[in-house]
């Protein structure tokens, strides 16, 4: 019996196993619309078996995208072209979640492969940057945001709130925001990026903040029975970690109270100085912490990467969902063959029925 191969539900949505594919951003957009490669990359994905499929990280306004080519959620149009991605990853029997977002002081930067740096100021792709306090991040992202006022804050909101209401009409069943990788929410819970002596700054719960709030605003138009989820970096590896932890745990549960049914744990990127212990499944056991101290069910990916570490990650109860990104571009059937590997009885189940159907034909009994 796998763990993993376990269904899992989360309030009205039952996923077919405990796979889920996470965010990762195509950069492959115009003006923020979805295209054929959207469709095909994601219709991809949900055929290979997952749970969940959610969609890369799509901005709640034009100046929260982080390049030019991200998707967008601000207009009716993107909800249009994002309902047939919605569509063709249910079709294939994946539940089709959304990452909604805003970049922050880590907006307006060129692609990876074309610099991954900011685009200059003066360049006619650029855009204003906002930050809850006027410091870059550094490195290769130099540009200095403008500190937001409070109604720009109020306008942040209510944009999280329309693309969620959007995500909805699109056909989305699972929302996650992003509330990690050094973007906007999570530059307002980390001292690296906030200096705020508005009730928005100081101690975990001034920091924490506009992230309640923004928990609320979309809670408030994502319909009750659907899963509400965040993306967050409970620890920087920067060498203060134990209380990040500390303080990343009080707002996780502080959230769980404000109506988030679960949390993707990552790491915060909020310093290009962090030193990050790669190695495999590293995150996992900070993950079961934050787990067993919220109480609230959890997801985490980074370097789960092979079916055993997988499957152990949920077997060990340091997960409920496992996030496998990267190895499912290279392997877009990483869940059949998952199956295959832990010795899941008759794996082409975790297909779709034409597909197991041609898997299960013209075999020795
Ligand atoms: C991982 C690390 C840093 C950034 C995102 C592009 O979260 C990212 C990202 C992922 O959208």
């Amino acid at each position: 019996m796998s763990a993993l191969f376990t269904p899992f539900s989360l309030k009205d949505v039952t996923l077919r196993n405990r796979i889920a594919v996470p965010p990762m951003c195509q950069y492959s957009a115009e003006d923020g619309l979805a295209n054929e490669w959207h469709l095909s990359h994601y219709a991809s994905l949900a055929r290979g078996g997952a749970g969940l499929v959610i969609v890369e990280a799509t901005a709640v306004s034009p100046e929260g995208r982080i390049s030019p080519a991200c998707l967008g959620l601000w207009n009716d149009e993107q909800a249009a072209e994002l309902a047939k991605v919605a569509s063709a990853i249910k079709a294939a029997g994946a539940v089709p979640g959304i990452q909604i977002a805003h970049a922050g002081r880590k907006a307006n930067a060129n692609k990876p492969w074309e610099g991954d740096d900011h685009i200059a100021a003066d360049d006619p792709r650029s855009w204003e940057i906002l930050s809850p306090s006027a410091i870059p991040f550094g490195h290769h992202l130099p540009r200095v945001p403008r500190a937001m006022t409070q109604d720009d804050i109020a306008r942040v909101q209510a944009d999280f709130a329309a693309a969620a209401t959007r995500a909805r009409e699109a056909g989305f069943e699972w929302l996650e925001l992003h509330f990690a990788h050094g973007y906007l929410a999570q530059s307002f819970f980390s001292v690296h990026a906030s200096r705020r002596e508005d009730e928005y700054g100081g101690d975990w719960r001034g920091r924490g903040r506009f992230l309640l709030e923004t928990l609320g605003a979309v809670r408030a138009v994502w319909p009750e029975r659907l899963p509400l989820t965040a993306r967050f970096g409970v620890i920087e590896y920067d060498g203060r970690d134990e209380e990040t932890m500390q303080e990343s745990i009080a707002l996780a549960k502080a959230m769980g109270e404000g109506g988030l049914d679960m949390l993707s744990v990552s790491m915060g990127f909020s310093t290009p100085d962090a030193q990050i212990p790669w190695g495999p499944a590293f995150l996992a056991p900070i993950a079961g912490r934050v787990r067993q101290e919220t109480g609230l069910p959890v997801a985490s990916s980074w370097g789960i990467d092979n079916p055993h570490n997988a499957e152990a990650t949920v077997a060990d109860g340091l997960l409920d969902l496992v996030m496998i990104g990267r190895v499912h571009l290279a392997n877009p059937h990483w869940p059949y063959q998952a199956a295959l590997a832990l010795g899941v009885e008759r794996p082409s189940w975790v297909l779709p029925a034409p597909y197991a159907h041609w898997l299960e034909r013209y075999r020795p009994s």
